[in-house]
């Protein structure tokens, strides 16, 4: 099977298709720090997720959270998340999966204790609810310049996001336009080339990501960097508990997080010929 067009062109000659400023900020810090790689920081403690995001910071292109994990969320912890995505230039990404109807996501994404849109680069929803969803986190996002991501795939086992589900999340993200929808959270490539005009370039993002482990007790499933960037083509691999999670403390976390980004990357060269 021949490669997907878009996973031959590099990075940097991609933002050339972008408006949204949240996506141009991805692909350029990507080519920047020569990382695909973001980091998903899901401890329950938001102290120790800064000092997670302290240790990898330098290797990823993003750091993804899920606010309501942490016991001490406090609006201290999203500036202070904000300061070191400015000092060590990655974006933030948070995972919070909307899922409502507009009127009731675009409550959840701007108001309450979280208030995501106002420190949040980029979010995700479900197709589930149509097209109103995009509508409704659309018209608080759009104006701040923020990205939204489609759920089209999802890496844990028995999920139902396959087939015609994954090819109709794809038309409703193609259908919204690409001003506010930047791409997917998907295991493949599911901007199928010939659905896809000239420079229509979407963002894969993959989580399900593991050098050592195959899955865990709960469903999730794992699958190394060169599997997801290479023969998935995938433009960036998320990775939570294989570098939070390795054992030998902080001097560990940093060097897996090193090792990972230099897999993904020496991945991405190889898919472009490159290596
Ligand atoms: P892990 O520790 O690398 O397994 O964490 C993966 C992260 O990605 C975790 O925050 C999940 O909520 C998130 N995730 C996922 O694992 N699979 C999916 O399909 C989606 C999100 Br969508």
């Amino acid at each position: 099977m021949s490669p997907h067009p878009t996973t031959l062109i590099p990075y940097a000659e991609r933002i050339k298709f972008h408006t949204n400023p949240t996506a141009i900020k991805i692909l350029e810090i990507m080519d920047r720090k020569k990382t695909n790689l973001a980091v998903s920081v899901d401890v329950t403690s938001a102290k120790e997720a800064l000092e997670v995001v302290r240790r990898v910071g330098a290797s990823v292109c993003m750091v993804k959270t899920h606010c309501d994990i942490f016991e001490d969320f406090t609006p201290a912890f999203t500036e202070e998340l904000l300061r070191l995505s400015k000092e060590l230039d990655f974006v933030i990404f948070e995972d919070r999966k909307f899922a409502d109807i507009g009127n009731t996501v675009s409550l959840q994404y701007s108001s309450g204790i979280h208030k995501i849109s106002t420190w949040s680069d980029l979010t995700n929803a479900h197709s589930v609810p149509g097209p109103g969803i995009i509508a409704g986190l659309s018209k608080v996002g759009l104006p701040l310049g923020r990205g939204l991501l489609l759920l089209g795939e999802m890496s844990s086992a028995g999920s139902l996001a396959v087939g015609g589900y994954t090819e109709q999340t794809f038309k409703m993200a193609q259908d919204a336009g690409r001003e506010f929808v930047i791409g997917f959270i998907a295991q493949n490539r599911i901007d199928k080339p010939e659905k896809i005009g000239e420079g229509e370039d979407y963002l894969i993002m993959s989580p399900g990501v593991g050098l050592s482990a195959k899955g865990d007790s709960l469903g999730q499933q794992y699958r190394t960097p060169r599997e997801c960037v290479v023969e998935s083509g995938a433009d960036v691999i998320i990775v939570g508990r294989g570098i939070y999670g390795v054992e030998g403390g902080e001097e560990a976390v940093k060097s897996e997080a090193e090792r990972y980004r230099e897999a993904g990357w020496k991945a991405y060269e190889e898919r472009l010929g490159r290596k």
